[in-house]
């Protein structure tokens, strides 16, 4: 039996080796990745962001536990930012998150951020589709937000939820341009801590001006992830704004444009690879330094026939 119909039996170590597989982009993981496409597109996304200890985890947590009693199948990415000392995943979120790995219908995946300029680990969005492919119902994606993260979660996510707690009072104006646009829904956790009601306004107050009749109301939500409260809450409206955005034409363009996205992507990607491949492995740089000094060339002639004589694609 082969790895992939291990995969599709269900058999969490075949998950786990493929999302390895990916990650490293060993070689052919392009192919197998053309593969489980056309058996993903059914797991719903959501993306949790906000400051660091706001309390995504235990958010993910416990909102897992809800989607397990309903039987249904969830994968966890917890994205951690690339410790400088280690360079790999810290392991924080793996311990909070322990008492789910042993539940048989969550899966769950700490990746590095690998300082990569997206932020979200580039890999992310694959692992995504390994794990959709694999047939989760849910994919919860947990990242810290720090700068350009919260894009790459809005592209790899249907619902982004981002974590305030009463302390980010003072740094809700600065936020605005960042955090405040890509929230779908607004989290105040640790509502248990003082400021928590005047965040809410604060929130509250702002958002009224973006929100719309008849459009996504942008709720604001009070928890206490820790003990479990306002979760239901928070799960219900996710539900709604999956309700809404679904129902809306939104969701398809949504889709669509992540797909572009996608496409963009895997093209730069390729045709990074092939410069290096077939054009600069193939080029004698020094060959034509030596004609452009000797003054029997130019460097923009000498480029154009370089070109001319490679062949990109097979
Ligand atoms: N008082 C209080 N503490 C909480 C609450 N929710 C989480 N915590 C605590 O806050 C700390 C950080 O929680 P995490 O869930 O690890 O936060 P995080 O945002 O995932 O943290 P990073 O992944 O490190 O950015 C933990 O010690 C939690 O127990 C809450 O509602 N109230
Ligand atoms: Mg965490």
């Amino acid at each position: 039996m082969t790895l992939l119909d291990r995969f599709y039996q269900g058999d969490r170590i075949a998950l786990s080796k493929i999302i390895s597989y990916v990650e490293n982009q060993s070689p052919d993981y392009r192919r197998v990745l053309a593969q489980l496409y056309p058996k993903a597109g059914k797991a719903y996304r959501m993306g949790f962001t906000g400051p660091p200890g706001a309390g995504k985890s235990t958010v993910v947590d416990k909102l897992t536990s809800f989607l397990v009693k309903e039987n249904k199948k969830v994968g966890i990415i917890a994205v951690d930012p690339t410790s400088p000392f280690t360079g790999g995943a810290l392991l924080g979120d793996r311990i909070r998150m322990q008492d789910l790995t042993n539940l048989e219908n969550v899966f769950i995946r700490s990746m590095a951020t690998r300082g990569s300029y997206g932020g979200l680990a580039t890999t992310t969005k694959e692992v995504s589709l390994v794990m959709d492919a694999f047939g989760k119902d849910y994919i919860l994606i947990e990242t810290v937000g720090v700068g350009q993260v919260e894009l790459d979660v809005v592209n790899a996510c249907d619902t982004t939820v981002v974590i305030l707690v009463p302390e980010s009072g003072d740094s809700i104006q600065a936020m605005k341009a960042g955090l405040m646009e890509i929230a779908d829904i607004f989290v105040v956790n640790k509502s248990d801590r003082e400021g928590s009601n005047r965040i809410v306004n604060e929130l509250d107050m702002i958002l009224d001006i973006r929100r719309k009749k008849g459009e996504w109301e942008y709720p604001v939500v009070a928890t206490e992830a820790v003990n479990n409260k306002g979760i239901d809450l928070l799960l219900t409206k996710i539900s709604e704004h999956r309700e809404f955005i679904t129902s809306h034409s939104a969701f398809q363009e949504h889709r669509k444009n992540q797909i572009k996205g996608d496409i963009k992507k895997i093209l730069e990607l390729k045709v990074r690879e092939l410069v290096e491949e077939k054009i600069l492995n193939s080029f004698d740089v020094n060959q034509i330094a030596e004609k452009v000094f000797r003054g029997e060339d130019d460097p923009y002639s000498c480029v154009e026939k370089v070109l001319k004589q490679v062949k990109i694609s097979d």
